[in-house]
């Protein structure tokens, strides 16, 4: 009885251990707007990219850059309207607390996907690096999208 107990125990110790160390983000929801009427032509198109980053470690984590085979340029914006003007910034480093997640939407926080290496459908799949500080990366996986009418 006590024998089993104490398996369990050190079990649940093994587990939980791994799990810290071997946390990462979530890349879950991806997808990428199409722009309406136009075929996406390999040179000169940007693309927006969405979804959500979920951060279920007990760890902060912060994302420092993008990348993806996809694009020759994946960078994090942020939209904000200023004197009702909407206008984007670049977000060098994205922190997530504990717990936390960060929510890519149209008119907010998303991935400039710029110069395009190859041409997208509604329904192309592409993945998307997420390099972290701590020198680890997690990818995601974006499904092109027709937008909404
Ligand atoms: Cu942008």
């Amino acid at each position: 009885m006590h024998i089993r107990l104490a398996l369990l125990v050190a079990l649940a110790t093994l587990s939980l251990g791994a799990c810290s160390r071997d946390c990462a983000p979530q890349v879950r929801d991806g997808w990428i707007r199409l722009l309406p009427g136009s075929t996406q032509s390999a040179s000169g198109s940007m693309q927006a990219g969405f979804g959500r980053i979920d951060n279920r470690c007990p760890m902060p984590a912060t994302i420092v850059s993008t990348s993806s085979a996809a694009y020759g340029h994946v960078a994090l914006h942020e939209s904000k309207v200023v004197d009702g003007v909407s206008r984007m910034r670049a977000v060098p480093e994205l922190r997530l607390a504990p717990d936390d997640s960060a929510v890519l939407q149209p008119g907010g926080l998303h991935l400039m996907l710029m110069e395009p290496t190859a041409t997208l459908k509604p329904g192309s799949r592409v993945v998307i690096e997420f390099m972290l500080k701590d020198g680890r990366s997690v990818l995601g996986e974006f499904e092109a999208r027709k937008p909404a009418p």
